[in-house]
């Protein structure tokens, strides 16, 4: 079982989705449990990718092709998975602002942090401050995620906040920011709780929003 899900890491950390397939079902064949592959291969996997992401040694196509191997291997457990064997790491809702079209680094994100066991809401791209209030109220998530890659789009992120809190619901979400212009003193300013330059530290920072959350 531990060559199985080691074979599992390995796979993952390649990209090769069909092989991550084949593993994932021989691990289940052999009685391991939905969860234990989750977490003991493909979020182990998913964690190797991030920190060699961060560390420059792994590259955007790299990181995509891993996330597709997860996928592949999540699409067979994700069946099996009893509302009570998720990991909960934290549900999180996330979107690019309005008047921005640009989603290849808020995907990228998203699938880090699919791979770390967050449950993903995602709006989308051109989501307005009316559409992210709605889905806060509905999904209740722990975090709300946002990207802007424009100069001109980033302001919307204040806005968001803006609805938020005349909407009451400030205070019963974190809030995450991201995308190439923005700085960790812009993400201050508009009232955040955090910046990420890139996808990796992205998912750092959601599992510490989520500890100050779920504890
Ligand atoms: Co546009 N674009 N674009 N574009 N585009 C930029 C951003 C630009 C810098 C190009 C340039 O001029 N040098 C420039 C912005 C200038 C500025 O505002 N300062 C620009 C412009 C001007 C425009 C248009 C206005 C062009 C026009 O039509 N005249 C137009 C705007 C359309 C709109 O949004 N309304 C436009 C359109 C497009 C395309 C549609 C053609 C396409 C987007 C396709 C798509 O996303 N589906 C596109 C692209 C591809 C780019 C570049 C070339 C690449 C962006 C990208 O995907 N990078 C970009 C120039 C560049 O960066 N070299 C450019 C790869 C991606 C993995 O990185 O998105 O930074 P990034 O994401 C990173 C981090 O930022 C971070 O993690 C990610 C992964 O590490 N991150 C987060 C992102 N979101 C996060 C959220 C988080 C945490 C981290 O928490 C929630």
């Amino acid at each position: 079982m531990a060559d199985l899900t080691k074979n599992i890491i390995t796979q993952l950390y390649d990209g090769d989705d069909k092989q991550v397939a084949s593993l994932v079902q021989q691990a289940l064949d052999s009685g391991m449990t939905a969860s234990e592959v989750l977490s003991g291969g493909l979020i182990c996997g998913m964690d190797e990718v991030g920190r060699d992401f961060k560390g420059g040694e792994l590259f955007i196509p790299e990181v995509l092709l891993a996330a597709r191997a997860m996928r592949a291997g999540m699409n067979i457990i994700r069946p099996l998975l009893s509302k009570s064997d998720i990991p909960t790491t934290g549900k999180y809702l996330i979107g690019t602002v309005r008047g921005d079209l640009h989603d290849i680094g808020k995907n990228l994100v998203k699938m880090m942090l699919e791979g770390a066991g967050f449950e993903i809401i995602d709006l989308g791209t051109d989501v307005s401050a009316e559409t992210f209030v709605s889905a806060v109220r509905e999904n209740q998530p722990d975090i709300l995620g946002m990207s802007a890659l424009l100069t001109t789009t980033m302001p919307e992120m204040k806005v968001i906040i803006n609805a938020l809190e005349a909407a009451g619901l400030r205070d019963s979400v974190k809030i995450m920011v991201g995308g190439a212009p923005l700085t960790d003193n812009f993400a201050k300013t508009i009232g955040a709780d955090a910046y990420s330059p890139e996808a990796a530290t992205a998912v750092d920072s959601a599992r510490y929003l989520s500890r100050q959350i779920r504890g």
